[in-house]
């Protein structure tokens, strides 16, 4: 059993810091490195540049037990764990830059015996990859002399803290022996169960895991897309057919938006392009949402002069700022790009609108001004002060709701 004392995170980001500190509160050394400054400043002060439930009373404890520093650069360890962004480049194809980047660069630090951990989700074959890179910049160390593994993440954004030690883990090695190493630390703080693997099924596992999440929303998507030309309502629909014991059709929304539901499906198709074909149809479905909501309120706008259009929500999703990768900000983009009408914006989880939006002319207001200036309200995101608006508040208005959330 490998013993851990010292502890390298490298990334600090919505899986990176949580991961780091919450290792550090549990009595390991953890070194934790990120390429940004600003990053590295903010946390050695003890503060937080992710917004998260509870990680700034974490990061801070951590910080102040001296358990947790960080820095630009990898320090010798027991263990590296690598939380470094995997996003896509243009068409689709896997941006394997950063994950790499790191590996060349912990390698120079890496002893025999220590252990090398990929979290961030990957396209399968990745962590042989790193295994690779590694190789080439230690050609002194024998293969096998390191061991290196795959654990994915699937904490949910909002509640990573308690995910984090909750959920099973799903732990794979380059090999055997690799696997019992990755699979020894992890159960020393996870009390969720650790179950084990190769490293290739540890990476389809959680490319599965989004990628169901993401044909299931593409089936409620569609199934949005007839009713509206059916006329039926598609939430009544919904809420009748999941009365059958077994069916759970999820939640049609003005399309799928944050950096993993989005992205990680296309890591399979760049993976098995023939044989991926309903993964690929459903990321089409779910990316085709946000035109067809511009269409719906270009179309009503065409009934009234200069009309104002008010939209409810720019984040990702519900009762969080995260607006990366977000539909409601395309759908105002849109909106504003087309000149369908005068577009202003309601986010009660930002104070200032992304340049992209505020250079558009678009303006963030109140939830009241827009609900006395809107002429069309598009309810975007099921934020919880917007469930407390009155059908009263409403009855003037032209109202296309993507979340269902004011039937
Ligand atoms: N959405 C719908 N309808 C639904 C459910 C979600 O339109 O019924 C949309 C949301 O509005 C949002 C997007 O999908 O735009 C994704 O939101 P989400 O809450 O479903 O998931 P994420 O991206 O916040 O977190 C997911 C989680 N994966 C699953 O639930 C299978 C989380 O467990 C993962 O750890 C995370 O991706 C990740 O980092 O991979």
């Amino acid at each position: 059993m490998l013993e851990v004392k010292k502890i390298c995170v490298v990334g600090l980001g919505y899986i990176g810091l949580p991961t780091a500190s919450l290792l550090a509160t549990k009595g390991y050394k953890v070194h934790g490195v990120d390429v940004k400054p600003e990053v590295v400043e903010t946390i050695n002060a003890g503060r937080i540049h992710i917004r998260e439930p509870e990680l700034d009373v974490l990061v801070r404890s951590a910080v102040q037990s001296g358990h947790l520093t960080t820095s630009l650069e990898p320090v010798e360890a027991d263990v590296f764990i690598l939380a470094v962004p995997t996003p896509f480049k243009d068409d689709n194809v896997p941006d394997l830059q950063y994950v790499e980047a790191a590996a060349r660069t912990v390698a120079s630090y890496v002893k025999p015996d220590n252990l090398v951990i990929l979290e961030s989700t990957s396209p399968v074959g990745t962590t042989e990859r790193v295994a690779q890179w590694l190789a080439e910049e230690r050609p002194d160390l024998p293969p096998g002399d390191i061991y290196i593994a795959h654990c994915p993440e699937r904490v949910l954004p909002g509640q990573i803290i308690r995910e984090l030690v909750d959920n099973d883990r799903i732990v794979g090695g380059v090999d055997e022996e690799s696997t019992v190493a990755a699979a020894d630390f992890y159960r020393e703080f996870v009390s969720g169960e650790v179950l084990v693997t190769t490293s290739r099924t540890a990476e389809l596992a959680k490319l599965s895991e989004n990628t169901f999440w993401d044909v299931n929303i593409a089936l409620a998507n569609e199934l949005s897309i007839i009713c509206e030309r059916l006329n039926v309502d598609v939430w009544e629909l919904i809420g009748l057919a999941n009365r059958h014991p077994r069916v759970n059709i999820l939640q049609p929304g003005p399309g799928v938006g944050g950096h993993c539901i989005a992205v990680d499906p296309w890591f399979i198709v760049d993976s098995a392009p023939e044989e991926s074909r309903l993964i690929r149809t459903a990321r089409e479905v779910n990316d085709a949402k946000p035109e067809q909501v511009v269409r719906r309120v270009a179309h009503c706008a065409r009934r009234i002069k200069q009309p104002v259009i008010a939209c409810f929500g720019l984040a990702y999703k519900a009762d969080i700022d995260d607006l990366r990768e977000s539909p409601p900000v395309r759908i105002a983009r849109l909106l504003a790009d087309e000149k369908i009408g005068k577009v202003i914006a309601v986010e009660p989880n930002i104070n200032e609108l992304p340049p992209s939006l505020a250079e558009l002319g678009i303006r963030l207001v109140e939830q009241k001004e827009a609900l006395a200036m809107a002429d069309i309200v598009v309810g975007l995101v099921d934020h919880r002060p917007f469930k407390s608006i009155k059908k009263s508040e409403l009855a003037e208005k032209i109202v296309i709701d993507t979340r269902g959330m004011w039937r």
